[in-house]
C-alpha cells in the first residue's frame, strides 16, 4: 500500500503534478502571486525546467508550440493581471488552433477577492467558455487537498474532444498552504470512434460521388492515424488539400496531393474546391480562412455535398449543415476511414491526377529581381534536414512558405508547420525557440516579416539564455523587412489607393540587433547570397538571424503593389 505523501507546500504539490503529468518543460513569467510554485521548480529541478521568458505573450505561445509537437498540453505560468492579460494572445491562438495547453495564473489571496486588489481580474469573466473562443474551461483552485483533481481536470479537458486551452486559477494563500494530497496518473483522453452507421453512409456517399475532395486538418492526429489516413485516401484514390495552416496534416510529395486551401490558396484549387460534388472535411475547422471567407462553401449550405468529421461536437453543425457529420477523435479517424472497402476502379481518376498536377504547376515562379522570395524557401527546404520544424507568424510574406514548402506529413516527422490560424503576429520567433528547446536534435527555421518579428523579437534572449540552437539542431530566424505591414499596405492599395497610413515602418537593423543577443547574423539583399548564408547557419554552432531586404512593392507570390494600385485606381475611376 503506497503512503501518502508528507505534508508539502500546496505549490511543490502542483509542481509533482505536472510532473506525474508527463511535463518535463514549463514556459512562463514569473510573479510573485506563485513564488510557491517557483519553490516547487526549485525543489524538483531535476525532474523539471522553467523556462523564464522576456513577455507572457512569447511565453504562451511558447507553450502552444509545445502543445502542437507533442500531443500533450503545453504548459504556461503568468502572474494576475498584467501577466495574464500579455498571455491572452497565446491562449487565443491556442483556442482557434485547437492545441491543447494549459494556463496557470497566479491569483490575489482568498481573502482580497473582489476588491480589485492589487491586479486583480477575474479570470472565469475575462477567459470563460461565455467568452467564446479563448479557453475551454477555467478553474479557479481554493483547496490546496483538491489541487491535483484540479490539474487532472485541466489535462482531460485540454485533450478530449476538440483540443484546446484551459486555465487554472491559483489564489497565493492556497499555494502556500501545506497539503499531504497524492497526486493523480496521467491523464490519458477518452477517444471518440466514428459510428458504424456514419461510416456506412459515408461509404454510400463516396460510391455516388463523380468529384469527390477531401480536406484533411486539425488538432489530435497521431502519426497511426495519420498514415492510416494516406492509405484511405490511397485506396479511394482521393485527392486531398490541407486546412489553412495545418498542412502538414498530408505528405505534400504524395501524388494524391492538392495544396493548401487557406489564405493564397491556388485559384485552380479554389476552383476545385467550388466544383467538387462531394467534400470530405476531415478533422479540419471549417473556418473562415478554410473556405475562402465563407464562398468556397456556401454557409450555412453548400452546393457540394459534404462530410464534416470533427472531433468536437459543437463544432459540428456550427455553420455548415453537412450532409453527414462524424463525431470522431483523430487519433482514431484514420483507423476507421481506411476499413471502408473501395471499389477496384474509381470514376475520378483523371480529376485526383489534375488536382496534383494544379498543385505541381503552383510551385513554378516567375523569377523576381533582386531578391526571389520562392527561391528562398526552396533553397531553405533543399539544405535543411527533412525533419526540420518551420515556424511563421502573420503577414504576406508567409504566403512563400506556405507556397513554396513541402510539408512531409504527420506519419514521418509529427508537426512541421508551427503557425497560427488565429493570424497573431510575433508568433513565430518564440514557437522556434520553444521547439528548439524542447527538441535540441531538430533543426528549426523562423520566417518572419519585420512587423511580426519585433512582436516578440524580446524571446532572442530566452534562445541565447538556454543555449537553443547550439548544438546539432539548428535555430534560424529569417527575417524578411520591405519596411512595411506589407499585408495591410496591400489592403490599403486594394481599398483606397494611393493613401499609405500607419503602414510604413521605421526599422532597426536586425543583424545588429541579434547580434546584440548573442546571435550570429548576416544580411542578404539578393538571391545569390541567400544560399552561402543559410548554408552557412546549417553549420554554426549558435543560432542565426538572417536579415532579408525586400522591395516593398513584391506584396505577395501573385502581385505587386503597383499593380493592386492600378487596379484599383481603375475600377475607382470606372465609377
Ligand atoms: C497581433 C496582431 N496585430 C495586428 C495584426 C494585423 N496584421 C495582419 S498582417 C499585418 C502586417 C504584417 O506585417 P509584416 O510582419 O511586416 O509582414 P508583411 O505583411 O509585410 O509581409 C498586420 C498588422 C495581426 N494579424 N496580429
Amino acid at each position: 500500500m503506497s503512503h501518502p505523501p508528507t505534508p508539502r507546500l500546496a505549490g511543490h504539490a502542483l509542481v509533482e503534478a505536472l510532473i506525474a503529468q508527463g511535463v518535463d518543460t514549463c514556459f512562463g513569467v514569473p510573479g510573485e502571486s506563485y513564488l510557491a510554485v517557483l519553490d516547487g521548480f526549485h525543489q524538483h529541478r531535476e525532474r523539471i525546467r522553467f523556462i523564464a521568458c522576456r513577455q507572457e505573450g512569447g511565453a504562451a505561445f511558447m507553450a502552444d508550440a509545445q502543445g502542437k509537437l507533442g500531443g500533450r498540453p503545453g504548459i504556461c505560468f503568468v502572474t494576475r493581471g498584467p501577466g495574464a492579460t500579455n498571455a491572452s494572445i497565446g491562449l487565443h491562438t491556442a483556442f482557434q488552433d485547437s492545441t491543447p495547453m494549459v494556463l496557470f495564473i497566479g491569483q490575489v489571496a482568498g481573502d482580497q477577492r473582489d476588491r480589485e486588489a492589487f491586479q486583480e481580474v477575474d479570470y472565469r469573466q475575462m477567459f470563460g467558455p461565455g467568452t467564446l473562443g479563448m479557453a475551454k474551461w477555467v478553474g479557479e483552485c481554493h483547496d490546496a487537498d483538491r489541487l491535483p483533481e484540479y490539474v487532472a481536470r485541466a489535462f482531460r479537458t485540454a485533450l478530449q474532444g476538440r483540443p484546446g486551452p484551459v486555465v487554472v486559477v491559483l489564489p497565493e494563500d492556497m499555494l502556500t498552504r501545506e497539503t499531504a494530497t497524492p497526486v493523480l496518473p496521467r491523464i490519458e483522453p477518452a477517444q471518440a470512434w466514428p459510428a458504424p452507421g456514419a461510416l456506412r453512409e459515408l461509404r454510400t456517399m463516396l460510391l455516388a460521388a463523380k468529384q469527390p475532395l477531401l480536406i484533411a486538418g486539425g488538432s489530435g492526429w497521431d502519426a497511426e492515424s495519420a498514415s492510416a489516413l494516406q492509405r484511405f485516401a490511397e485506396n479511394w484514390q482521393l485527392p486531398v488539400g490541407c486546412g489553412f495552416r495545418f498542412q502538414d496534416s498530408f505528405d505534400n510529395r504524395h501524388p494524391l496531393y492538392a495544396g493548401d486551401v487557406g489564405i493564397g490558396i491556388n485559384p485552380r484549387l479554389a476552383q476545385r474546391v467550388k466544383d467538387a460534388d462531394l467534400i470530405l472535411a476531415i478533422g479540419v475547422r471549417l473556418g473562415e480562412m478554410t473556405t475562402g471567407g465563407y464562398t468556397l462553401l456556401e454557409a450555412p449550405r453548400p452546393k457540394q455535398k459534404l462530410v464534416h468529421l470533427h472531433a468536437g461536437p459543437e463544432e459540428l453543425g456550427r455553420v455548415y449543415a453537412a450532409d453527414l457529420m462524424l463525431q470522431s477523435s483523430l487519433a482514431c479517424a484514420g483507423k476507421a476511414l481506411e476499413t471502408l472497402a473501395a471499389p477496384l476502379a474509381v470514376p475520378w481518376r483523371a480529376w485526383a491526377e489534375a488536382a496534383h498536377a494544379d498543385y505541381e504547376a503552383n510551385h513554378v515562379a516567375a523569377p523576381v529581381a533582386p531578391l526571389d522570395m520562392a527561391e528562398v524557401v526552396k533553397t531553405v527546404q533543399r539544405l535543411a534536414p527533412a525533419d526540420t520544424v518551420y515556424t511563421n507568424g502573420a503577414g504576406n510574406y508567409s504566403g512563400w512558405l506556405h507556397r513554396y514548402l513541402r510539408y512531409f506529413g504527420l506519419q514521418h516527422h509529427g508537426r512541421t508547420q508551427l503557425a497560427p490560424t488565429s493570424g497573431a503576429m510575433g508568433y513565430g520567433l518564440p514557437a522556434a525557440v520553444a521547439a528548439s528547446l524542447l527538441h535540441p536534435g531538430r533543426t528549426v527555421v523562423n520566417l518572419a516579416g519585420d512587423g511580426d518579428f519585433l512582436m516578440n523579437g524580446q524571446e532572442l534572449a530566452t534562445a541565447t539564455g538556454y543555449g537553443a540552437g547550439t548544438g546539432e539542431g539548428k535555430l534560424i530566424s529569417i527575417v524578411v523587412d520591405n519596411g512595411t505591414y506589407g499585408t495591410i499596405r496591400m489592403h490599403q492599395e486594394r481599398e483606397y489607393p494611393g493613401r499609405v497610413s500607419g503602414s510604413d515602418l521605421f526599422n532597426p537593423d536586425f543583424a545588429a540587433l541579434a547580434q546584440a543577443y548573442g546571435w550570429r547574423a548576416s544580411r542578404v539583399d539578393a538571391t545569390a547570397a541567400f544560399e552561402p548564408a543559410f548554408a552557412e547557419a546549417l553549420r554554426a554552432g549558435e543560432p542565426t538571424l538572417i536579415h532579408l531586404k525586400l522591395d516593398a512593392d513584391v506584396s505577395t507570390s501573385r502581385t505587386t503593389l503597383a499593380a493592386i494600385r492600378a487596379a484599383a485606381q481603375a475600377r475607382d475611376t470606372a465609377r
